[in-house]
């Protein structure tokens, strides 16, 4: 059964989202919608199943949602009707996705991180053959939920089959998995400003870029409303990067609930790095600055995804 959700755009649709309150209540409504029907899918009276409880562990540490609620934000932004019936199971599915590779990525043989959201990460809390098969589970499992829509019409197959492959792309050889393969292999070697995006474009940015297409498919958008939602991802997706990278030299370990420092251990290529603390931060805001202008063709039901763009910079965690 999904929940439903006062939204709060419903209070305000009147007027512009402009606040920061009404952002931080948006997120949080909706960061609860999300962590709901994901608890509602990895829901089984299997209690003994290992997999399934390193599955639940990493999915239910924490973390922004950031990702299902561009989704649900792009729907909103294009008139979709009921997002939240509509497009939640596929926002569950794209944060499964992006929970698969925060796993794998902490593993040992990537970036061997012990702590992840606050939390030890899956190969230490179990071990690492179960965080290998938890990342695996979760992302079949997103396949699985996506493969799997509710009342079933001819229109709406046609859109999943079309959702499946936008996120099958996103996150395999040619999206997030190529751009982990660059940026593993640049590790001790300096790559310059170009090719850096050219990663991190892959790397954060295209699973993000697909949740925004993710909600726009919803709002059947017109190819003009795609192209600009398009824009705005990869752009927000690049500053969401390079925000990351800053963080990772000023953040506060507590409230990013990881170590920080760590991209320097590595010798890792990052923004800050090649520019500068201050350079990447004015690189970030210009990003956003460009985002929010692929926006202006869009009515006040885009003013959620203006303010994550915001909140991308803003952030702390
Ligand atoms: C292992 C296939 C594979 C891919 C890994 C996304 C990724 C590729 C690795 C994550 C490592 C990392 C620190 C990337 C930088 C940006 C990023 C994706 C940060 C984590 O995402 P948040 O901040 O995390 O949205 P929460 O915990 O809030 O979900």
């Amino acid at each position: 059964m999904i929940r439903c959700l006062k939204n709060p755009l419903t209070r305000t649709s009147h007027k512009a989202f402009d606040t920061m309150m009404d952002l931080k209540h948006y997120l949080q409504t909706y960061q609860e919608t999300i962590n709901n029907k994901i608890l509602e899918f990895l829901n089984s009276d299997d209690h003994s199943s290992r997999v399934l409880q390193a599955m639940r562990y990493s999915i239910s540490a924490g973390g922004k949602r950031i990702r299902p609620i561009l989704a649900l934000a792009a729907a909103e932004a294009t008139h979709a009707p009921a997002p939240v019936l509509n497009v939640l199971p596929a926002a569950c599915a794209i944060e499964m996705i992006h929970t698969y590779s925060l796993i794998h990525d902490d593993l040992p043989a990537m970036d061997d991180d012990a702590l992840r959201r606050g939390k030890p990460t899956s190969h230490i809390q179990y071990d690492e053959a179960t965080a290998i098969l938890a990342g695996d589970a979760l992302l079949t499992l997103a396949f699985e939920i996506l493969s799997s829509p509710a009342n079933p019409t001819r229109e709406s197959l046609s859109r999943h089959l079309n959702v499946i492959h936008v996120l099958a792309r996103a996150a395999g050889y040619q999206g997030m998995i190529q751009g982990q393969m660059q940026d593993i292999r640049a590790e001790g070697n300096k790559i310059d400003l170009e090719t850096l995006i050219a990663m991190h474009s892959l790397k954060t940015g295209a699973l993000i870029e697909s949740a925004v297409v993710v909600g726009a498919l919803f709002g059947s958008a017109n190819p003009k409303k795609m192209q600009a939602l398009r824009s705005y991802a990869r752009q927000i997706g690049l500053a969401f990067q390079v925000i990351d990278d800053i963080l990772n030299v000023s953040g506060d370990p507590e409230e990013l609930g990881k170590a920080v420092g760590t991209d320097l251990d590595r010798g890792k290529n990052t923004f800050p790095g090649l520019m500068g603390m201050a350079e990447a931060r004015a690189y970030a805001e210009n990003l956003v600055q460009t985002a929010l202008k692929a926006l202006e063709l869009f009515d006040n039901k885009a003013d959620p995804l203006r303010g994550i763009a915001r909140y991308i910079i803003d952030r702390k965690n």
